[in-house]
């Protein structure tokens, strides 16, 4: 990544800075933008003029609230909720919501404001917001999750609606608790307005590949990227970090396209499977059993579990992360590009330090940041949004197909991008200056407000 920044562009991030202290993700998320669009400036004047930066960092709006629930053993516990509806220039506010304990408000916008760009790069009429809570849902009884969701909607409910703000799944937010949130949404407003939230479950009202979007979506724009390099995935070993919702799907297209996945993770450790992960098995322990993936050796002998192990180390041609914020370093990249890495899409956000992007784009190997790589999440919900105000369901071949389409326009928007300002081959540019540029001409385009 170019780590220098346009003079003026420096100015406004200290600015940026100063009136967000002690955010880091959130610093880290604005600064990569913010080094990608000088060239953008440039060509418009009228983005300076405006302040459309300063208002793109500075979220329309910001709530947060407590959540108050009973554990199993009735005693009182207290969480913080939050939602930031960062920016609805082309959409209703549209992202997931968290749960995690290490969810603050310098998480939540740094996701809300990813959401802004990736969203835009759907091309779907859809704004960016983030939300969650600092709740861990690890070791809570199915009871317990649902007094919580149904607390946190509680508060929740009178800020969200399908033309305001459409919140979805994220780390510790799946079908069960998109669940239990619609359903005390419902309860709480006499309404059933579909279009209030999207992962739904698919009797009611929830769209075919939704759960496999984000997984199948960074699999397709790795397969375009090697295609803009005359390859694909046919018989390359691959790595997938995490072991949730987009790590399985992702593992499920990169066997379906003719990868091999060896590795996958979660926070405790790495498992290895030099034949190939066992993705039903992999489903059972994480889907219907809600196991750690240090059981999967259990079942498959010939697999290796490495508690505290580092799935960067583990040699591939294609990595990609599907956990969390930061997880690849700059030693991590370069240990990657050392071991025959030559591609590497994030299915999760913002999951490489900038230490790490700037090691693979000095190495020249095709990088897809996540902005991009893993839309195909979004973009399903807001095909999820389209058949709810339609009151349609579509098949699963359909979506599927729309979805790879949605992958590939967004691929060559961002070949397109970077190589109309400068830095051909270069995913961060063209994701940024592509989503920035839409979105900034909506708010042009709107007046000061
Ligand atoms: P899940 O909760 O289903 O799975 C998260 C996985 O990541 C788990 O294996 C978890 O391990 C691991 N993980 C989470 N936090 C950490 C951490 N701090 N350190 C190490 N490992 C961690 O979440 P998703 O699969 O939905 O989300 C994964 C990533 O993808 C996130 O970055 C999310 O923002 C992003 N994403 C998700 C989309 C979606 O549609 N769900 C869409 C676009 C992006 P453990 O169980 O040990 O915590
Ligand atoms: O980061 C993301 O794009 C998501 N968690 C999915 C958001 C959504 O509204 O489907």
């Amino acid at each position: 990544m170019a780590t220098k920044m346009d003079e003026r562009l420096e100015f406004v991030y200290q600015e940026i800075l100063k009136r967000n202290p002690g955010e880091a993700e959130f610093h880290q998320a604005v600064r990569e933008v913010l080094e990608s669009i000088g060239p953008v400036l440039t060509k418009y004047p009228e983005f300076r003029e405006r302040k459309i930066i300063q208002r793109i960092c500075e979220p329309e709006r910001q709530i947060i609230f407590r959540v108050p629930w009973l554990d199993d053993r009735g005693e009182v516990q207290i969480n913080r909720g939050f939602r930031v509806q960062f920016n609805s220039a082309l959409g209703p506010y549209k992202g997931g919501l968290r749960f995690h304990p290490s969810v603050y408000l310098g998480i939540v916008k740094f996701l809300g404001f990813e959401q802004i760009f990736k969203n835009a790069l759907t091309g779907l009429p859809i704004g960016g917001g983030k939300g969650g809570s600092d709740f861990d849902p690890k070791g809570k009884s199915d009871n317990e999750v649902m007094r919580f969701c149904q607390s946190f909607m509680t508060e929740l409910w009178r800020y969200i609606g399908e033309y305001t703000d459409v919140p979805a799944g994220d780390i510790g937010v799946g079908g069960r608790e998109i669940g239990y949130m619609f359903g005390q949404f419902k309860r709480l407003t006499s309404k059933y307005e579909a279009g209030v939230l999207t992962g739904k479950g698919l009797d009611w009202g929830g769209s075919l590949v939704r759960t496999e979007a984000t997984g199948y979506g960074a699999t397709f724009f790795v397969a375009e990227m090697l295609k803009a390099r005359s390859d694909s995935f046919g018989g390359k070993t691959c790595t997938v970090s995490g072991s949730g919702n987009v790590a399985i799907y992702t593992v499920e297209k990169i066997h379906q396209l003719g990868g091999k996945v060896v590795a996958c993770s979660d926070s405790d450790g790495v498992i290895h499977d030099d034949k190939g992960i066992d993705l039903e098995l992999l489903k059972q322990l994480k889907e219907r059993e809600r196991r750690r993936i240090s059981d999967y050796v259990g079942y498959r002998k010939h697999a290796t579990y490495v508690a505290g192990g580092n799935i960067w180390a583990v040699p591939c041609q294609v990595a990609m992360p599907s956990a969390t914020q930061n997880e690849i370093n700059g030693k991590d990249a370069a240990t990657l590009v050392k071991n025959g890495c030559i591609a590497v899409g994030e299915g999760a956000n913002m999951p490489t330090t900038p230490e790490g992007i700037k090691v693979f784009l000095d190495a020249g190997i095709a990088y897809g940041p996540g902005k991009a790589a893993n839309a195909g999440g979004v973009a399903t919900s807001a095909l999820e949004m389209q058949q709810n105000a339609t009151r349609d369901s579509w098949t699963f071949e359909f979506t599927e197909q729309k979805l790879a389409s949605i992958m590939r326009t967004i691929h060559q928007n961002c070949w397109e991008t970077a190589e109309e300002f400068g830095s051909k081959g270069n995913y961060v540019v063209g994701a940024n200056a592509a989503g920035f540029i839409k979105v900034a001409k909506a708010m042009v385009a709107h007046g000061l407000i």
